[in-house]
């Protein structure tokens, strides 16, 4: 920024190691920065942040948790000087300023209570604060980047020709989804961007990142920030295993873990949904395990969870790993073999009410088939298995409804609906009604097509398959921001690379309130979700 011939400068970073957000100001003159620098605490009644000497803080307590923020400004320059004022903190006729800034709260996940050592909380995050700013700014974004080029540098993902020349929000503007080298900047920009936003919300704390990863800044959000179980949170990390951040996907699974084996919610889910054994979770969840009752037969998301403790394994072949989440996995098992229920047809269908809908079956079909494959890993004994329940869980995987029927598109929608001809053969969505009845023509969610993203249910070169891609192209390419991340990787299971990049060409175009991306690249479903950025990474990897 320039101002009367002076240039300013604004950099900032969020430190991981230093676990501090940090900020530098320069001028091009000596002498030239006065600032003021305030607290706000949005919504939250009551705050009041009071100031002294150089720096300022707040702190209060939620229903369960307290919170606590503080930070300091470290000026420099022979002139410089700094006070504090009711409104904040003033620094006049710098050289340059440090800025350190430092939030948490007590939020335990390994607690009952959820919440530990809230009388050393205010102490800690000033003693990270003034830790931070002793250091200079170099030090720190040295360590910053270090610490994050761990991660970041295990993938190099290039693409010929590509230019870095423009901003962002013009490579979003002229996007035309051609070979230029600006749009194949932007394509490859998206790539790193996803596993920029998967290694930076996975640091430090056991929860996987919510439906705005861990950037909400308004009170009202959308679904209230949560974490959504029927596509989006699974999503969030999808990308970790394929582009080689496996341990960033442990967020996510040692929630999982820890929600399902130590704390009573999730198995009292269970309970309300009939089942005496095992944990299930409804569709929206907080982070001390509660779920609103919105979509609360969507107990499946539980078979969906247990991919994930099992994609970790098949990534790392850490046996001792495997040992400590097996017992999730069986607990969801169980909570299936007693659920399921024999269907007229002689299969086994997931029940009570909502049977053989092929969603449930190929998620049910896929927990049994890790969970026996996982028994073999561990063997019989240590796996902890009955003798009795092993064979049940046999007899009834052999004879489980895979979820994998066809039908006919009869034309009910048109003799072409999308790219799909009247007489083709579809995966059916459910078993016992007919596309055409129960379709929603467009719908976002792909539920039928589980086998072929994120799982691999069906082979390449079958019929089956076949009929799956006919499934994918009467849905049509339009689609919401995550739907638009899903159909990247089912058009690359598919093995059609050309068509997956036609659906990211769509993502990567400006939002402007609908679906694509906003200027700094987070996805817009609409509105701001992450999960769009997440799917779309995978997508590319895939
Ligand atoms: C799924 C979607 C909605 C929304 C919500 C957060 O249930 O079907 O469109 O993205 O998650």
């Amino acid at each position: 920024e320039d101002k009367n011939g002076v240039k300013y400068t604004r950099e900032y970073i969020a430190s991981n190691p230093a676990r501090v957000v940090a900020a530098r100001y320069t001028a091009s003159e000596p002498g030239k920065l006065s600032l003021r620098f305030s607290m706000k605490g949005g919504s939250i009644k009551g705050i009041k942040p009071s100031y002294a000497e150089d720096g300022g803080t707040f702190s209060g307590k939620l229903e369960t948790v307290s919170y606590n923020a503080r930070f300091k400004v470290v000026p420099t320059g022979e002139k410089a000087t700094v006070k504090a004022t009711a409104e904040g903190i003033e620094v006049m006729n710098a050289d340059e300023v440090l800025l350190i800034l430092a939030g948490g709260t007590d939020f335990d996940a390994y607690q009952q209570s959820f919440v530990s050592n809230t009388a050393q909380l205010a102490g800690a995050i000033e003693a990270r604060v003034n830790d931070a700013a002793k250091q200079t700014w170099d030090e720190l974004y040295k360590k910053h980047v270090d610490d994050y080029k761990q991660f970041f540098d295990r993938v190099d993902f290039q693409l010929e020709g590509t230019q870095n020349k423009l901003t962002t929000n013009t490579l979003i503007d002229q996007y035309n989804g051609g070979n230029g080298a600006n749009a194949l900047m932007l394509e490859r920009l998206y790539f790193a961007y996803g596993r920029y936003l998967e290694i930076a919300s996975s640091r430090g704390v056991d929860l996987p990142a919510n439906l705005q990863g861990i950037w909400n800044n308004i009170d009202k959000v959308a679904w209230t920030s949560d974490i959504h179980s029927n596509i989006n949170v699974q999503m969030n990390y999808w990308p970790a295993e394929p582009t080689n951040l496996s341990e960033l996907h442990l967020p996510f699974i040692n929630y999982i873990w820890n929600m399902a084996e130590n704390h009573p919610e999730w198995k009292s889910y269970a309970k309300r949904s009939g089942q005496n054994r095992g944990w299930t979770c409804y569709t929206e969840n907080n982070i001390f395990g509660g779920g609103s009752r919105f979509a609360d037969n969507y107990v499946i998301a539980n078979a969906w969870y247990c991919s994930h403790l099992w994609q970790h394994y098949r990534y790392t072949l850490d046996k001792e790993y495997l040992k400590k989440v097996f017992p999730a996995m069986l607990s969801a098992t169980y909570f299936w073999l007693d659920r399921l229920k024999l269907a007229k047809d002689g299969s086994y269908e997931h029940g009570p009410s909502e049977d053989g809908v092929a969603h449930a079956q190929q998620l049910v079909a896929e927990l049994f088939a890790n969970t026996l494959d996982g028994i073999k890993v561990l063997g019989e004994k240590e796996s902890g298995i009955s003798e009795a329940d092993l064979t049940k869980l046999k007899e009834r995987y052999a004879k489980l409804d895979r979820g994998l029927h066809t039908e006919t598109y009869d034309g009910a929608w048109g003799q072409q609906h999308n790219n799909l001809k009247k007489g083709e053969t579809i995966l059916r969505e459910w078993k016992n009604s007919k596309y055409s009845v129960t379709g929603d023509r467009n719908h976002r969610h792909m539920s039928h097509l589980m086998c072929m993203y994120p799982f691999s249910q069906v082979a390449p070169g079958t019929a089956l398959f076949d009929a799956a891609v006919n499934s994918m192209k009467l849905r049509g390419d339009g689609a919401t921001g995550w739907s638009m991340g899903w159909k990247i990787n089912l058009w690359a299971r598919a093995l059609d690379g050309d068509h997956a990049r036609t659906i990211l060409n769509n993502a990567l175009k400006h939002a402007n309130g609908g679906s694509g991306v906003f200027y700094n690249l987070f996805d817009s479903h609409a509105p701001f979700q992450i999960d769009g950025n997440f799917g779309a990474c995978a997508g590319i990897a895939e």
